[in-house]
C-alpha cells in the first residue's frame, strides 16, 4: 500500500481520484464526527459552505437534525451545537442527521471527497480505521490534514503518523510511505506518542482553543487513543455515517 500525507486541503492532489483517503482533524471536527456516530447519530452531513448547509438542513424536520459549528473556534450564531466532541451526547444525536460546518474540517473533507473511499478518522478511532484499511487491501491511501487557514498543523501530523506506525505495526512488508511529510508525521509520533495531550496542547490550535476558556474535557477527550470502534464512511458525497 502507497501511503501520503498531506497536510492541508489545497495540497491534496486535484484531479485525482484515489482508492481510498483518510481525513484528519484532530481538533476537533474528525474528534466530534467519531463520538457523534459513536453516540448514534444516523449521519453527520458536512459542508464547507454555510448557504449549501441551511438549504439542505432545511429540507430535513427540525426534530430529526442537529446544526453543528464553529468559525474560529466558536459555535456559529443560531446552530445547535459548537464543534465540541463531548457536546455530542446521546441525548441529544441519537437517530438524528448532524448538518456540520466547521472551519478547516469540512474544507478538508471536501477536498477528498471523490475517493472511492473516504473515512474521517481521529485518535480515539485511529485503531479502527487502520483494521478498516487492512482489511481492504487498498492500494493507495492518501492522508489529508486539516490545518488551520491553510497552515501546517502539529496535531493532525501527530495522527497521521500514528496512524502510518499502526499500519507498519501490522502490515510492514505491505506499506511504502511516499512522501516525506509522512516520514515526518512519523517523527513526530515517535516524539510525543506517550505525550498526547501535551502535544495537543502545545500545538498553535490547541493554543488558541485554550484561549477561548476552558477546553480540558475537549483536550482528553481528542487525546484518547483506539478507545472507539467506530468507522467514519463516507457513504454518498459529504454525507459520513458509521460502517
Ligand atoms: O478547524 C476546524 O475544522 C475545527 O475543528 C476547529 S475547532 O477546533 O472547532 O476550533
Amino acid at each position: 500500500m502507497e501511503l501520503s500525507y498531506f497536510h492541508v486541503a489545497d495540497d491534496f492532489p486535484q484531479g485525482q481520484e484515489p482508492e481510498a483517503a483518510v481525513v484528519i482533524d484532530v481538533l476537533r471536527a474528525t474528534t466530534t464526527i467519531a463520538c457523534a456516530l459513536n453516540n448514534g447519530a444516523e449521519a453527520v452531513e458536512t459542508f464547507a459552505d454555510l448557504d449549501k448547509l441551511k438549504r439542505r438542513s432545511d429540507e430535513w424536520l427540525k426534530t430529526s437534525r442537529v446544526l453543528v459549528g464553529e468559525r474560529g473556534g466558536k459555535r456559529i450564531k443560531g446552530f445547535d451545537l459548537g464543534n465540541s466532541p463531548i457536546d455530542v451526547v446521546p441525548e441529544l444525536v441519537s437517530g438524528k442527521r448532524l448538518f456540520m460546518s466547521t472551519t478547516n474540517g469540512t474544507r478538508s473533507l471536501q477536498a477528498a471527497r471523490k475517493a472511492r473511499n473516504l473515512y474521517t478518522l481521529a485518535l480515539p478511532n485511529r485503531k479502527a480505521v487502520a483494521e478498516k484499511i487492512l482489511s481492504c487491501e487498498t492500494s493507495q491511501l492518501f492522508i489529508l490534514g486539516s490545518g488551520w487557514e491553510g497552515s501546517y498543523s502539529l496535531e493532525d501530523s501527530l495522527a497521521a503518523g500514528s496512524l502510518a506506525s499502526f499500519l507498519l505495526d501490522h502490515a510492514e512488508d505491505k506499506i511504502n510511505i511516499i512522501n516525506d511529510e509522512l516520514i515526518a508525521a512519523l517523527a513526530l509520533w515517535n516524539q510525543w506518542s506517550n505525550e498526547i495531550e501535551a502535544c495537543l496542547r502545545t500545538a498553535s490550535h490547541g493554543r488558541r482553543l485554550s484561549g477561548l476558556g476552558n477546553h480540558d474535557a475537549d483536550f482528553t477527550c481528542c487525546s484518547q487513543l483506539d478507545t472507539l470502534h467506530v468507522v467514519p464512511t463516507q457513504v454518498e458525497p459529504g454525507v459520513i455515517s458509521a460502517a
